[in-house]
């Protein structure tokens, strides 16, 4: 049994991102170190409702104890924490963070739009080149792109359907149109608020191809159980064929 397979038995999601089996792995270390918690606490708990049982102690005991066995522990499980999480959970996110691909040429750039309750993913069309967007324009078209703009007249919109090709590096800018959304990637390891009048990057490499559900992770209103989308990781040159087929958002 290898040391990560513990979150298999948890039923922990597919991974299907190049950094997804760091988070995996941190997340295992996380498990094990609970699982131990757990144990020793419930067996603990056990021990004195036994030990301290009225029969065997009819009289209070009003020194306690006296050794200092349980402060060592306590703080061998602070340092291990802070461990967690300076050692691995801070320069995780330091790298999601940081080291954005911006100026990489193979990056896939999209901008996803949360709205009450679905998802509008806006490609670039094959210019490579976003569109202006302006929410003033919300009204009249899915994403508000701006008509006059010539880098949006071949952006392309999907309701729900977010396409990614295997192996390259995609970088979405996650807003909203009208509440906070939450875009969450699940197997992807990644999620990110969707707030209006804000765009927030996040990036990462899909390196499995299959299609997983998308949720919303923020409680955004009513129909917010129904807020699904789906993602599917294709190989390249399917995607390529995919993204040609698009048509463009605005009439041409
Ligand atoms: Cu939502």
């Amino acid at each position: 049994m290898n040391f990560d397979s513990i979150n298999d038995a948890l039923w922990m999601t597919d991974i299907a991102s190049e950094h997804g089996a760091v988070a995996n792995h941190m997340l295992a270390v996380l498990h094990w170190f609970m699982g131990a918690l757990t144990v020793g606490w419930g067996l603990f708990l056990i021990y004195i409702i036994w030990r301290f049982r009225s029969k065997k102690s009819p009289k209070a005991n009003y020194h306690g104890v006296t050794s200092h066995f349980s402060t060592h522990l306590e703080i061998g499980v602070v340092i291990i924490e802070v461990v967690l999480l300076l050692g691995f959970a801070f320069p995780l996110w330091a790298m999601r963070v940081d080291d954005i691909p911006k100026d990489d040429p193979e990056v896939l750039r999209i901008q996803a739009v949360g709205q009450t309750f679905l998802w509008n993913f806006h490609y670039t069309g094959p210019d490579k080149m976003m569109g202006l967007t302006d929410p003033r324009l919300y009204n009249t078209n899915a994403v508000g792109l701006v008509a006059d703009d010539p880098n949006a007249k071949d952006d392309f919109v999907t309701l729900g359907d977010l396409v990614l090709p295997k192996g390259r590096p995609v970088i979405i800018q996650v807003t909203s149109k009208d509440v906070i959304h939450g875009l969450a990637l699940v197997p992807m390891f990644i999620q990110q608020d969707a707030i209006p009048g804000r765009e927030i990057p996040m990036w990462f490499v899909p390196n499995k191809v299959g299609e997983w559900d998308i949720v919303c992770a923020q409680l955004c209103g009513a129909g917010h159980a129904k807020m699904k989308a789906t993602i599917r990781v294709v190989e390249p040159e399917e995607f390529d064929q995919w993204f040609a087929g698009q048509r463009p958002l605005l009439p041409q």
